[in-house]
C-alpha cells in the first residue's frame, strides 16, 4: 500500500485504494494509512467503518443483535467504475469516491442520495491529548464525519433528549449524565442512543453511530446544511438505514438493536411511587388509600429508604422489619412491589456485598492498579460493580435473590450513568481512566479491558442486563420487569425507561411528548415520565392534566421527590382526585388495546406512542406536531399542557374523527378549537376503527379471571363515507399476561376487520373475525361488539348469517363494568347471542359466543 502525503491533498482519507473484498464487504486503504470498510448489513442497511491508522479496536457490540448482518439472504454486488466503488443490494447502492473517500448512498424511494458525505472533508481526525491510550498503546483520536443535511428535513430520534421534537439546529452529546433540572437545552441526560433519523415529508433514513465513547451530533448547528458527528475515540462505525419510510427505518433499527420483550401486564397498569415512603406502615397506608378510594393501581415502588443505610440488597431492620410479610400483604390486595437498586456499593467491612465483590475483584478498577475505584453516592463512600464483566453481572444477579425472595416483582435501576457525588454534578461519574472488563460473554476479539471513557455509556445497559437476566434465572418462566434511568441503544431489550428527574412544571408536561415520541423512534417503546413531575411542588391542576396525559403514555407512574409536596392523586382534594381516577380508569379500560400495541412493539419495534406522521406521512401539518400523539393507529391524544386552559387547538389529520367522550365528530384535515374542561382530556378516535376495551379492575390481577372485552367502534357518518366504503382492522392479542408460555403457543390472537358501507340510505357494518390462533383460552363466554353513536335502532343484525334477536334486557357494555369474574362467566343471556340498542346512550351492544372459529357480524341501520 503506498502512503500518500496527506499535506498534498485536501482529503484526509482520499484517495482510497482497494485492499480486499468479500461477499458483502468492501475494504479500502485510505491515504492516511487507515481503512474504510463498507458492507451490506441488510438489503436496506449499509455499514461504514473507518479505522484510523492508530488501529483502535472495534466497538464491542453490546448494542447489536447481529453484528455480521441480518440473517436474511440477499444478493450484493461490488463494482468499480473508475471514479468510485459501488456496493449494491436490491435496495441501495453505497458509493465510495476514489479520490476523496466520500461515501453516498442511493436508495430505493429516495429521489436524491442519502447519508452523503461532505465531499470537502468526509472524515477528520483530531488527536486527543491527556487521556491514557487503549491497549494499542497509542493516544486516541477523535474522529469526525459530516453528512449533507437536506434543507427541509427534521432530525428525530437520539433518545430522550430535553427540548423539542425536531433536534435540528442543536448540538447533542452522548454521555450518560445524572442532571437536574432539565432545562430546554440541558444536555446530555441519562440515556445515549446515538441514532438520528432524517425525516422529510414521509421519507426517512437513519444513521446509527455504533461507538460507545462520548459522541457528539451537530445537527445543522455549525453549518445548517451539515449533520456532523464525532466520536472521542475508537473507530468511526455507523449504519445507514435507508427506509424510505419512517416505520421501515424504526423497524430496521429494532432488528439492529433489538426489541422490547413483552412485559408483564401489570407493568402496563398505573404505578405509584415516591421518594420518601419511609416505613412499611407508610407504604401500607398508601396502598390502603389507593384501594379505599378505588383508584386502580398495580404497583408500588420502594425508593432508597427501604435499604439499611442505602446498602443495596438489604432491608432496613427497623423501618421494614418483615419485608416478606409486607409484600405478601400488599400482594393480597393486588399490589406488586418494585424496589430501587443503585449500583454504588457501600464500603463497609461488615457488608457481604462489598466483601464478596472485593474478594472476587468484581468492582471497577482504578487507573493505577487493581484496587477498586472509590467515590461517593447515597451510602457514603462506595465502589461500583464492573457490569462490563459477565461474572459481575451474574454475581450481582444472584444478589437479587434478597429482593425476589421477599416477593419483589421488578427492579428499578437508578443512578446507573453511573452517578458519583464525589465529583460535582452535572458530570459526576467515574474517572476516565477507571478500568473495566473484559466481558467473557463477548466473542474472543471483543474480550478486552476498556477504560471508563468507553464503558461509561453502556454501564446502565449492562446493569439492566444483569437485573433482567437475574429475574429470568431466579424466577424461570416469569416475565422480568426492569425500569432503568440510564441506557444505550438496545436498552429496550432489558428495561423500560423513565425520563429521570423532571420537575413539576407545565413545561415538562409539554416536553414529555417530544421526549417520549423520540424515545419510541429510538427503539424504546416502553417509556414514560414521572407523572406530576419529580422535583418541585405539583399543583392539583398540573397533576390532573399530567395524569390525564400519562394515562395514554406507555409507562404510567406517579413519582415525586422527597421534600416536595405529596402528589398522590388524592392530595389535592376530591375534585382533582375524581379527575385523576377517571383518567386512570380509562387507562385500565384501554388495556386490551394497549396490550396489542405492546405485542406489536415486541414483534416488530413499532412504537406504542407515535407521532402523527407515523400514520399520516406526507401531511405537512402533522409533521411539525409535538403536542399530540397517536396511541396506536386509531387513538389521537391532545393533552392540555397550560394552566388555566379550558380548550385547545387540535389538529386532526385526514379522515373522520370522533371525540371519545363528547358528541363531536370532525372531518380532517382540520385545526379545531376543542373544549377541554379540567375533567376532560381531548382524545379522538378514528370513526369506524375498532378499539378494544375491557372492564375496570382494581388491578390487572383481576383480569386473569375476567377476560371480557368489547370491540368498540364509533360509527362513521354516512355523509363522510367513501363511496367504496371504508375498512379498518385490529388484532386482538391476549395471553396470561405474566409467564413466558406465550412463546410456546399459549396465546390467543385473532383479527377483526370492520368494513363500513352505505347501502341505499342504510349504514352497514360487516365485522369479520378471523379464527382464533394459539392455545390460550380467554376467560369469557361472550365476545362483545359495541357500535357507538348509533341513534336509530338497527333494522338488521346477524351473526354467522342468521338473524339475531333483540333482547329486552339492557346489555350494559363491559367497559362500564368493574372487573368481576362472576360476570365474565355468567350466562344470563341464555345460550343465545343477542343485541340491544340503547337509544339514550346511542349505541348497539351485541354479544356473540367466544369461539375459536371465524365469525361474521352484520349490523345495519
Ligand atoms: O439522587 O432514589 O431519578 O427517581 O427518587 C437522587 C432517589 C436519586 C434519582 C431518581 C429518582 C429517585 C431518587 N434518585
Amino acid at each position: 500500500m503506498d502512503h500518500h502525503d496527506t499535506a498534498a491533498t485536501p482529503y484526509l482519507i482520499g484517495p482510497v485504494e482497494l485492499e480486499r473484498q468479500d461477499e458483502r464487504r468492501l475494504v479500502l486503504a485510505t491515504a492516511n494509512g487507515g481503512e474504510l470498510e463498507v458492507s451490506a448489513w441488510a438489503p436496506d442497511v449499509v455499514r461504514v467503518r473507518y479505522i484510523p491508522s492508530t488501529r483502535p479496536p472495534a466497538t464491542i457490540g453490546w448494542a447489536l443483535m447481529s453484528p455480521e448482518g441480518s440473517p436474511e439472504s440477499f444478493p450484493v454486488e461490488i463494482t468499480f467504475g473508475g471514479e468510485a466503488w459501488a456496493l449494491s443490494t436490491p435496495r441501495l447502492t453505497a458509493r465510495v469516491d476514489r479520490r476523496t473517500g466520500a461515501v453516498a448512498v442511493d436508495a430505493a424511494g429516495h429521489p436524491s442520495p442519502i447519508a452523503e458525505d461532505d465531499p470537502a472533508g468526509p472524515i477528520r481526525e483530531e488527536p486527543l491529548a491527556g487521556l491514557p491510550g487503549t491497549d494499542t498503546g497509542t493516544h486516541p483520536v477523535r474522529i469526525r464525519a459530516a453528512k449533507r443535511l437536506p434543507p427541509g428535513a427534521m432530525c428525530l430520534g437520539l433518545g430522550e433528549k430535553a427540548g423539542w421534537m425536531d433536534r435540528r439546529g442543536r448540538v447533542l452529546e452522548m454521555w450518560n449524565t445524572d442532571v437536574l433540572p432539565h432545562l430546554p437545552d440541558t444536555d446530555p441526560l441519562y440515556q445515549s442512543i446515538p441514532f438520528v433519523i432524517v425525516y422529510e415529508r414521509g421519507r426517512a433514513w437513519g444513521l446509527f453511530l455504533h461507538n460507545t465513547h462520548r459522541t457528539v451530533f451537530d445537527l445543522g448547528s455549525g453549518r445548517p446544511d451539515r449533520l456532523e458527528f464525532s466520536a472521542d475515540a475508537g473507530q468511526l462505525d455507523y449504519f445507514v438505514l435507508a427506509g424510505p419510510t419512517l416505520p421501515q427505518v424504526v423497524s430496521r433499527f429494532s432488528d439492529l438493536t433489538g426489541r422490547m420483550p413483552l412485559p408483564p401486564r401489570w407493568a402496563l397498569g398505573f404505578q405509584q411511587s415516591r421518594w420518601g415512603y419511609m416505613t412499611a406502615d407508610e407504604v401500607r397506608e398508601v396502598a390502603s388509600e389507593l384501594r379505599r378510594r378505588a383508584i386502580p393501581c398495580d404497583v408500588i415502588y420502594l425508593d432508597i429508604d427501604y435499604m439499611d443505610g442505602y446498602r443495596v440488597f438489604t432491608w432496613d431492620p427497623a423501618r421494614f422489619p418483615d419485608p416478606q410479610a409486607l409484600l405478601e400483604e400488599l400482594r393480597s390486595h393486588g399490589f406488586r412491589v418494585v424496589t430501587i437498586v443503585d449500583p454504588g456499593v457501600k464500603i463497609d467491612e461488615e457488608y457481604p456485598v462489598y466483601l464478596e465483590g472485593l474478594e472476587s475483584g468484581l468492582f471497577c478498577r482504578r487507573a493505577d492498579g487493581d484496587r477498586p475505584f472509590e467515590g461517593k453516592v447515597w451510602p457514603g463512600p462506595t465502589v461500583w460493580p464492573d457490569f462490563i464483566r459477565a461474572e459481575t453481572r451474574r454475581w450481582w444477579g444472584r444478589w437479587h435473590r434478597v429482593l425476589l425472595d421477599a416477593g419483589v416483582s421488578g427492579i428499578w435501576n437508578d443512578m446507573n450513568e453511573p452517578a458519583n457525588f464525589r465529583h460535582p454534578l452535572p458530570t459526576g461519574t467515574l474517572d476516565p481512566g477507571v478500568r473495566h472488563g473484559p466481558d467473557a460473554e463477548r466473542p474472543a476479539e471483543e474480550r478486552r479491558e476498556l477504560l471508563h471513557t468507553e464503558a461509561h455509556n453502556v454501564y446502565g445497559l449492562l446493569m439492566s442486563k444483569a437485573a433482567y437476566e437475574a429475574q429470568l434465572a431466579l424466577r424461570p418462566g416469569v416475565r422480568p420487569f426492569v425500569l432503568s434511568r440510564s441506557g444505550f441503544a438496545g436498552i429496550q431489550r432489558y428495561a423500560a425507561v423513565w425520563t429521570g428527574d423532571n420537575s413539576s412544571w407545565w413545561e415538562h408536561l409539554a416536553m414529555m411528548v417530544p421526549q417520549l415520541i423520540n424515545l419510541g423512534l429510538s427503539g424504546v417503546a416502553f417509556a414514560g415520565a414521572d407523572t406530576g413531575g419529580f422535583a418541585g411542588h405539583a399543583t392539583g391542576e398540573l397533576l390532573a392534566r399530567w395524569t390525564q396525559a400519562g394515562a395514554f403514555t406507555p409507562f404510567f407512574r406517579n413519582h415525586s421527590a422527597m421534600n416536595t409536596r405529596r402528589q398522590e392523586v388524592w392530595q389535592f382534594g376530591e375534585h382533582i382526585e375524581a379527575i385523576c381516577r377517571r383518567a386512570i380508569e380509562w387507562r385500565y379500560r384501554l388495556l386490551p388495546y394497549l396490550y396489542v400495541l405492546f405485542w406489536e412493539a415486541a414483534s416488530n419495534g413499532t412504537p406504542v406512542m407515535r407521532p402523527l406522521f407515523w400514520h399520516f406521512p406526507g401531511d405537512a401539518s402533522a409533521e411539525r406536531l409535538q403536542d399530540e400523539w397517536l396511541l396506536g393507529a386509531h387513538l389521537l391524544v391532545a393533552p392540555v399542557t397550560q394552566p388555566g386552559a379550558r380548550h385547545r387547538t387540535v389538529y386532526l389529520p385526514e379522515g373522520e374523527w370522533v371525540h371519545l367522550w363528547r358528541p363531536l365528530r370532525l372531518l380532517g384535515p382540520t385545526h379545531t378549537a376543542v373544549e377541554a374542561e379540567l375533567s376532560e382530556l381531548p382524545v379522538f378516535v378514528r370513526a369506524g376503527a375498532p378499539l378494544l376495551l375491557g372492564p375496570v379492575p382494581a388491578h390487572t390481577g383481576e383480569l386473569a379471571r375476567d377476560g371480557r372485552v368489547s370491540v368498540w367502534m364509533a360509527a362513521p357518518s354516512a355523509a363522510y363515507l367513501e363511496p367504496s366504503g371504508q375498512d379498518f382492522w385490529t388484532w386482538l392479542y391476549e395471553d396470561d399476561g405474566e409467564s413466558l408460555a406465550y412463546q410456546s403457543g399459549e396465546f390467543a390472537r385473532r383479527r377483526f376487520d370492520a368494513a363500513w358501507s352505505d347501502g341505499s340510505g342504510k349504514l352497514r357494518l360487516q365485522l369479520s373475525f378471523s379464527g382464533r390462533d394459539g392455545r390460550f383460552r380467554p376467560a369469557r363466554e361472550w365476545l362483545e361488539v359495541v357500535v357507538d353513536r348509533v341513534w336509530r335502532a338497527p333494522t338488521w343484525v346477524s351473526w354467522q348469517g342468521a338473524e339475531l334477536s333483540r333482547t329486552g334486557e339492557p346489555l350494559r357494555p363491559v367497559f362500564e363494568d368493574q372487573a368481576n369474574p362472576a360476570a365474565a362467566s355468567e350466562s344470563r343471556w341464555s345460550a343465545q347471542p343477542a343485541w340491544y340498542h340503547d337509544a339514550t346512550a346511542g349505541r348497539v351492544v351485541v354479544r356473540v359466543p367466544e369461539r375459536p372459529e371465524p365469525g361474521e357480524l352484520l349490523v345495519e341501520w
